[in-house]
């Protein structure tokens, strides 16, 4: 039996099930690929085939160590509050840094105005090359909030953290056939009286503004905002404020690997790190789970603490993030 594909090369269709059997599989075993693949090779009517098949997913399946990833963020907790001026602060800063030794890594550093005096910020970004135009950025903050007593941001400020960094060791030496891959922490998401427009997301902000004037902002394909990622009781927002095919790459990911009952139980419009950029026409998601405890009870609480995460949640959220980047490497 021979099916015809659409580039005109003719396959057995044993010789099919196997090829879409070793692409499917991954390099690591992964679980079973959805349907709704994007770019599928359609093919030839009135053969046997009805459905389409997946073109293969050109980047190999990559997973995070979500203990690992755990780890790094007790190790930025056991540094306690973390706030601009703190000097839990410049140790989080020091500690991506040297987590970052190996890679190519640029710091934009900038005085911010806040209403509460000056402060020297700093974000910092690793980047990975690929082998087509553009750049994927995924992106967290590491600073945390200052106005709340004993406030060591467990899950606001170290699980993304955390998980970005875990996420470089992924792409650390390894081959990456899509656009760059460029790994931000932002500083002074937190506001340091009330959050407003002028008051938060100062690190987002200023550099959304360099990339802005020298041409950046026009070669992002996608920016991927992690933040608050660790909830044991993990509910991915569908932010409406999202860019929409973006939302609907991760649905497509989460679906892809069992994971689509944490996401988008509900949907409202979300301001953070990723707006500055939405405002440039940047396609941006901001992976948030805002319903931390019951009625978000832990927000901005010194009850943000380690207890209330699990390595499951860096997990979930970080594997379906490096799928969702597989298929944004073929779009
Ligand atoms: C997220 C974590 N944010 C601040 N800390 C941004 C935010 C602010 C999200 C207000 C929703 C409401
Ligand atoms: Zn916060």
């Amino acid at each position: 039996m021979k099916l015809f594909v659409q580039r005109g090369e003719t396959m057995t269709f044993a010789c099919i099930v196997a090829l879409y059997a070793s692409l499917l599989s991954g390099c690591n075993g992964a679980k079973q690929e959805a349907q709704s693949e994007k770019n599928t090779m359609p093919v030839e009517q009135g053969q046997l085939a009805t459905k389409a098949i997946p073109a293969p997913l050109e980047t190999p399946r990559r997973t995070v160590d979500a203990e690992r990833a755990m780890r790094y963020v007790q190790d930025q907790v056991a540094f306690g509050r973390r706030a601009l001026g703190t000097p839990g602060h410049k140790k989080v800063q020091d500690y991506i840094l040297a987590k970052l030794k190996d890679e190519k890594v640029e710091q934009d550093k900038f005085t911010a105005k806040t209403p509460v005096g000056d402060f020297e910020m700093s974000n910092i970004i690793a980047k990975f090359p690929g082998t087509k135009d553009g750049i994927i950025v995924i992106a967290s903050h590491y600073d945390t909030l200052a106005s709340v007593k004993n406030f060591v941001g467990a899950n606001d400020g170290a699980s993304s953290t955390g998980l970005l960094l875990e996420i470089a060791n992924q792409f650390h030496g390894k081959p990456n056939p899509g656009p760059e891959v460029w790994l931000v922490f932002f500083d002074g998401e937190e506001a340091f009286k009330t959050w407003s427009s002028s008051d938060s997301t100062y690190g987002s902000r200023h550099l959304a503004g360099l990339w802005e004037k020298d041409g950046t902002a026009k070669k992002i394909k996608a920016l991927i905002l992690l933040d608050m990622v660790g909830d044991k009781d993990l509910n991915i927002e569908n932010d409406d404020n999202s860019t929409k095919w973006l939302r609907d790459t991760f649905m497509e990911s989460a679906q892809t690997l069992g994971y689509q009952s944490y996401f988008y139980k509900r949907e409202q419009g979300v301001d953070d790190d990723h707006t500055p950029f939405l405002k440039l026409d940047v396609p941006c998601i901001d992976i948030i789970d805002f319903d931390y405890g019951y009625n978000n009870v832990f927000w901005h609480t010194a009850d943000d603490t380690l207890d209330k995460l699990s390595p499951k949640s860096l997990q979930i959220v970080g594997d379906v993030t490096l799928d969702a980047v597989r298929r944004i490497n073929i779009r």
